[in-house]
């Protein structure tokens, strides 16, 4: 039996997440549907296959028709859709940020570590790109030896109008916070946060780009460069440099055009191209795990972590100083592996 997708939000990641899960992800299908937009959610229940369309996130939730969640809404309805997710039992894949506050993560990590079970999964898709995954086995294999440093460059071609100076670091940044705490294996002790001059194509008071400083537990320096304005296209880094040499993310494969006295690639454009084959596996992990009644991958602590070292550097950047990261000693169920 396929386990029965419930999707809150048929917005741009809801619409991505139902299309792979009716086109790649085997062991599922799409059940129910929801959106503020009654006619988006309507075109998403189609191409999907026939969902049910539901009137609001509670009632997907509720459907019994639906074995697992996935919560792509506005950030501020996740923390109550998840927790609902939790009182009816149902595995729940969240489109990071796991909630809108530090207080709502802590309630969910809270109420999933009452459970007892994970049942919470964060949509950290990186940590399934096959790049990055060979990185962390690789990095964990020894090769370079202790991880002492580490680069980061995180670009889009351009950002929505909406973005803030703070959105660059939770909702862009907060993804290089997650892989760093996979990769490392370690938590980010310490943030610092700090804008050169802006770039012209925003609008005045958006600090774009930023480059923001990581300091682990053990001391691990990692600096991320984070620029969604950059014009020329969708570009994600990582190197790790340890004592006995660096791991790098090499760039997707790309055919190198020859002609006309120029030779070039062609670079990506956005995060769902560059990260395609990162949204499938994720799925894929989603699902087999909802089939067993739990879920993989990064869960309610690394939602939460990852939301504390973004608030912290939102901090330090409105600061102009290094500020501190406080985790609750609260015992995770179980973090992400
Ligand atoms: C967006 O929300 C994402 O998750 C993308 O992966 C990231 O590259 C982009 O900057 C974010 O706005």
């Amino acid at each position: 039996m396929p386990v029965r997708v419930g999707i809150v939000g048929t917005g741009a990641m809801g619409a991505v997440h139902a299309r792979v899960l009716a086109e790649a992800v085997a062991g599922a299908r799409v059940a129910a549907v929801c959106d503020a937009r009654g006619d988006v959610a309507e075109a998403v229940a189609s191409e999907a296959g026939g969902a049910t369309v539901h009137a609001g996130g509670s009632d997907v939730v509720a459907d019994p028709g639906v074995d697992a969640v996935v919560v792509a809404s506005p950030a501020d309805t996740h923390a109550e859709l998840v927790l609902a997710c939790l009182e009816a039992g149902k595995p729940v894949l969240c489109e990071k940020p796991l909630a809108a506050t530090l207080e709502d993560c802590r309630r969910v990590v809270a109420a999933e570590a009452a459970l007892g079970r994970r049942l919470v999964q964060v949509g950290f898709m990186r940590r399934f790109d096959p790049g990055y995954a060979e990185l962390r086995r690789r990095l964990r294999a020894g090769e370079i030896g202790t991880p002492l440093l580490a680069h980061c460059v995180h670009r889009n071609a351009h950002a929505p109008g909406f973005f803030t100076s703070d959105m660059l670091i939770t909702d862009s940044a907060v993804h290089e916070v997650d892989a760093v705490r996979w990769l490392l294996g370690e938590e980010v002790a310490r943030v610092t946060a700090l804008a050169p001059r802006s770039t012209r194509r925003v609008p005045g008071g958006v600090r774009d780009p930023q480059v923001v400083l990581l300091e682990t537990d053990s001391g691990v320096l990692v600096d991320v460069e984070v620029f969604v304005n950059a014009v020329y296209g969708y570009d994600v880094r990582c190197e790790v440099v340890g004592e006995d040499g660096t791991l790098e993310l090499a760039p997707p494969a790309a055919i190198v055009a020859r002609r006309q006295g120029v030779a070039g690639v062609a670079v990506v454009q956005g995060f769902q191209e560059r990260f395609a084959a990162a949204y499938v596996a994720e799925l894929r992990a989603f699902a087999a795990a909802a089939a067993r009644g739990t879920v993989a991958g990064p869960g309610a602590w690394d939602g939460y972590a990852a939301a504390a070292v973004a608030h912290a550097g939102v901090e330090s950047l409105r600061a102009g100083r290094p500020v501190d990261v406080a985790l609750d000693a609260q015992a995770p169920v179980a973090a992400g592996r």
